[in-house]
């Protein structure tokens, strides 16, 4: 064997199958052995008593995501992918979005410039199919599929993105067709629009009526669509921030008929609740204004659930940044605004692996093997991007998390994304990266973010492999 340049040494490495000691050996950027009494690299870390898992793959961040101004997302390529890495998660997948009456090219090239010389860890795209012309599926999708775009969101909600049942039917034969990935957010438009214009008119536009205008319903009869438009199109589909029981009860009983139904959730179903919108009027409650948007604890509990018994697939943030006190953010043009007006969504890129390790793991609710695969493995898959990430095996990416363990009260302020809070501030937490490695770099050594913008690519994805049969498998 050729002198190793790097050995992180006696590390405790969880897969998403097993737990065992080991060194791990890393060359040019890869992991290139993996055993006891590997011989000395030209540098060592000593993992000794400490955790080592894949970087994590975060499959749900909004990054730079053009939005109508005043409004601007806080997060770029910068300093979204350095707080992802602070956290220990070594690639994002944002979403390149069409704009209706665009085309999904203008997007992915917009989307690229965007990225290019910023990231510090790699990164692919998701689309986001918003105006499903003739030309969008028959040729646009076809190429970028073949091009490593492989995944796709469809909305059943928002005015600028969503498709009506028929439009999503389209998109759905084309991921068929293909053997793409079609994530769904499920929430019916026209439910949360009557809802929503009925509060108004009751002068309730505080932002907790939010949380009133999309009930656990609305979430609901999505869901159960969006699996009967799967199930008629007979294709997977992957439903995408799913909050509560309901929701969960309509994915439960699409696998137990047979379908293959993909679920994801995200912290903010965890560890919020809608009380987090406000319990008075105060605006405070617009840091915590996502959809859907957190319900209560009783459904918290469902969630935590279905991480441990396999509901879920995917752990992801869904990291949609805005600033709070900023015009160009929860508080559009400096203003107060009704909750129809305020940004939907919350930072969480950097806390994502250190709450669900935190709560999940050493909380006792989740094994180290189920972490692993809901936070590294089974994103890594469904988006094509596995063995190469997800995983600590030999060939894929040295990207590594060294786990540090010790009770710490969270604030924002040791935070490195561009928002001016977190939902989670005054939150004890009980672990936090040690180091994060990317590409075999150490990016993060638990004290200081080690930049070097640009070091993150580009990674076209190949077709998922969660299901056995289809192409990719
Ligand atoms: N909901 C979404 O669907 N996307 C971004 C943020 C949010 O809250
Ligand atoms: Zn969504
Ligand atoms: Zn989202």
């Amino acid at each position: 064997m050729s002198a190793l340049e790097l050995v992180v040494r006696h590390a405790r490495v969880a897969t998403a199958a097993d737990i065992f000691e080991a060194d791990i050996g890393i060359s040019g950027g890869r992991i290139v052995a993996l055993g006891l009494n590997l011989p000395a690299g030209a540098r060592e870390i000593d993992a000794a008593g400490r955790v080592v898992t894949p970087g994590g793959v975060d499959a749900h961040c909004h990054l730079d995501q053009p939005v109508d101004p005043p409004v601007r997302m806080a997060d770029d390529f910068d300093s979204g992918t350095r707080s992802a890495a602070c956290g220990g998660t070594t690639t994002v997948i944002p979403f390149a979005a069409q704009r209706k009456g665009g085309t999904l090219r203008e997007a992915v090239d917009d989307y690229h410039r965007r990225a290019e010389g910023r990231a510090h860890v790699d990164y692919a795209f998701h689309l986001i199919v918003s105006d499903a012309t003739p030309r969008v599926l028959h040729e646009e999708l076809p190429a970028l599929i073949r091009e490593g775009y492989t995944s796709f969101k469809i909305y059943m909600t928002y005015d600028d993105l969503k498709l009506d049942d028929g439009q999503v039917l389209d998109v759905l034969a084309v991921a068929r067709e293909h053997g793409a990935m079609a994530m769904i957010h499920a929430e019916n438009a026209d439910c949360i629009e009557w809802l929503t214009r009925r509060l108004e008119a009751a002068g309730r536009t505080a932002p907790r009526f939010h949380a009133h205008a999309r009930p656990m319903l609305v979430e609901r009869e999505a869901t159960h669509r969006a699996i009967s438009l799967a199930e008629l199109v007979d294709v997977p589909i992957l439903i995408v921030h799913v909050s509560g029981r309901e929701a969960v009860e309509q994915i439960r009983w699409a696998r137990a008929h047979g379908l293959k139904v993909f679920a994801e959730t995200c912290p903010q179903y965890l560890f919020l609740t809608a009380d987090d919108l406000g319990i008075d009027d105060s605006y405070l409650g617009a840091r915590c204004v996502c959809s859907p948007p957190p319900r209560d604890a009783s459904n918290q509990r469902v969630i935590w659930d279905g991480l441990g018994d396999g509901l879920f697939t995917v752990f992801s943030s869904d990291h949609a940044p805005f600033r709070y006190d900023a015009p160009e953010g929860k508080k559009p043009g400096g203003e107060e605004v009704a909750f129809r007006h305020i940004p939907n969504g919350i930072p969480g890129l950097e806390t994502r692996l250190p709450l669900l390790y935190s709560e999940g793991v050493l909380g006792g609710r989740i094994t180290l093997e189920k972490f692993v695969e809901l936070t590294a493995t089974n994103p890594a898959k469904a988006y094509g991007l596995h063995p190469r990430k997800g995983s600590i095996a030999i060939g894929s990416d040295a990207d590594l998390v060294v786990w540090g363990e010790g009770e710490f009260v969270l604030s924002n302020e040791r935070l490195h994304h561009a928002v001016d809070y977190t939902p989670y501030e005054g939150r004890t937490l009980r672990a936090w990266p040690a180091l994060t490695l990317a590409g075999g770099e150490v990016v993060w050594d638990g004290r200081d973010f080690h930049a070097r913008a640009g070091r993150g690519r580009f990674l076209p994805c190949g077709l998922p492999t969660l299901m056995p049969g289809r192409r990719g498998a």
